[in-house]
């Protein structure tokens, strides 16, 4: 039986919580990594030159293939995995609360983002570690109070971005989460999950690099 193909750069980024869900969820796929350029160029080549091969409707990374889609956008690929295998919540308000959550782990994300691959990082990284960091995990904090996982009883694949940038931020800055309790309880619990403890003992599982070499911090 042909396997799934999940296409991304030879980094975390965004294709990390979907290989962590495929693995959690035991599909067998191929994680198919496309390499960046040496510096100065970064070149793309290895994936532009078939980017536009796979028969894709929008190219870009990440991407994924089964028998039944060919998509990218991974907030769809990670919507998709939890209809294909039933963890988008089991009730209305969970649902839609695994919804909400994806969309507020892309906002997070997006942040990190802006500040990590930004060429005037040093100006901006006093305010994003001091102010903007702890406020928006003083938020998480907040929310978590009264649940084990984002989206509430069960587990869903909200948790997967979330442990992912959670995780992101406590290797580039240790200390970040000393004040939230709650975030740590929540990475040891999905960490805990023995599908993700396996994970990160295959070689596919990778601690870094985070972003691709042309980032601030990898
Ligand atoms: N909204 C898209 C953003 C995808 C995106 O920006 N991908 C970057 C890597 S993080 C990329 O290098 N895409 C390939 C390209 O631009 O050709 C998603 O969430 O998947």
């Amino acid at each position: 039986m042909p396997r799934s193909v999940l296409g991304y750069w030879n980094v975390r980024g965004l294709a990390q919580p979907i290989r962590c869900l495929l693995h959690y969820v035991g599909e067998e796929f191929t994680d198919q990594q496309y390499v960046i350029g040496p510096a100065p160029e970064y070149s793309r080549e290895d994936w532009k030159k078939e980017e536009n091969d796979l028969g894709l409707d929008f190219p870009n990374l990440p991407y994924y293939i089964d028998d039944d889609v060919r998509i990218t956008q991974s907030n769809s690929i990670i919507r998709y995995l939890g209809q294909k295998y039933n963890l988008l919540g089991s009730t209305l308000k969970e649902r839609v609360t695994c919804d909400m959550m994806v969309e507020t782990a892309m906002d997070f994300r997006n942040m990190s983002v802006y500040v990590s691959y930004n060429p005037d990082y040093e100006s901006l990284k006093g305010d994003y570690f001091s102010n903007y960091l702890p406020t928006t995990l003083a938020g998480f904090e907040k929310y978590l109070a009264d649940k084990p996982w984002f989206a509430g009883e069960n587990v869903t694949v909200c948790d997967f971005p979330f442990y992912e940038l959670l995780d992101q931020h406590r290797l580039v800055e240790p200390t970040c989460l000393d004040k939230f309790p709650k975030l740590r309880a929540f990475l040891n619990r999905f960490e805990s999950l023995p599908r993700n403890k396996l994970f990160m003992t295959t070689p596919m599982y990778m601690k870094h690099p985070i972003h691709n070499p042309y980032a601030n911090f990898h």
